[in-house]
């Protein structure tokens, strides 16, 4: 399968394809659980669609190895029953799919290292291949002027484009790119089906690399079932908006 290319690196659906691993991030495992205890009723949904969408994603790149860029699990602090199985399932059918299994730590995973240890994986600060550094973006870590990556891979963001389509505002999940300092900013749709994201239109930053980069000088490319569109800049859409409403 052809894939649209940003930099050295392929949109392969909701994963990047970086020479021959996947990098996905933010599955927030165990999400639902989580709403249920704060009394939203949501029913255990995610897990079988990540891993039939992962399979889809898998066959169609050829990929043998992974990347998993932070916020495997959702909840903070102690871990529910739900992120345990599912997690530590999660990680046995990566073993049993993927050759090499790199996960880096996201701000939501400080027991992961815990559950990882248990299918003998290890989580790592940041990965490189090639010319891409691939981090979680949740803050700015001081390393990084020592990388000669050109590409930076980030996730935590959850970026999607709202689209107003009549009443309604549909989401679609997207990628940004754009100039961090010296280097190729990247950010990554979240690989999550509780909630598409949030509104890059209308929604302040997250991340901290986001909020470097003044005006929105940033390249959308939104993702729906494999097939990517170009909208152009943010700022440019914004600049389009002010005009007519
Ligand atoms: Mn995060």
């Amino acid at each position: 399968m052809q894939f649209k290319k940003i930099h050295s690196v392929s949109i392969a659906d909701l994963s990047l394809k970086v020479e021959d691993y996947l990098v996905i991030s933010d599955l927030h495992l165990g999400y639902e659980q989580s709403l249920n205890a704060d009394g939203i009723m949501i029913p255990r949904f995610q897990y079988p669609l990540i891993i039939e969408r992962l399979e889809e994603i898998q066959e169609k790149s050829s990929c043998s190895n992974i990347v998993v860029n932070g916020d495997l699990k959702h909840e903070f602090g102690q871990i529910s029953r739900q992120e345990w199985n599912e997690t530590q399932e999660f990680l046995e059918y990566l073993k049993a799919n993927f050759d090499d299994i790199i996960l880096i730590k996201g701000n939501h995973d400080n027991f992961t290292r815990f559950i990882a240890e248990k299918s003998d994986l290890q989580v790592e600060e940041c990965y490189q291949i090639g010319d891409s550094l691939i981090l979680h973006g949740d803050k700015i870590p001081s390393y990084l002027d020592k990388t000669e990556a050109e590409n930076l891979i980030i996730g935590h963001e959850h970026p999607c484009i709202g689209l107003r389509n009549g009443e309604r505002m549909e989401k679609i999940k997207c990628y940004l790119s754009g100039k961090y300092k010296d280097w190729n900013l990247i950010v990554m749709p979240s690989f999550n089906f509780v909630t598409e994201g949030s509104d890059i239109l209308h929604e302040k930053p997250l991340s901290p690399f986001l909020k470097a980069i003044p005006g929105g000088d940033l390249e959308i490319y939104a993702v729906e079932d494999f097939e990517v569109f170009h909208f152009g800049r943010i700022k440019d859409i914004m600049a389009v908006r002010e005009k007519f409403y």
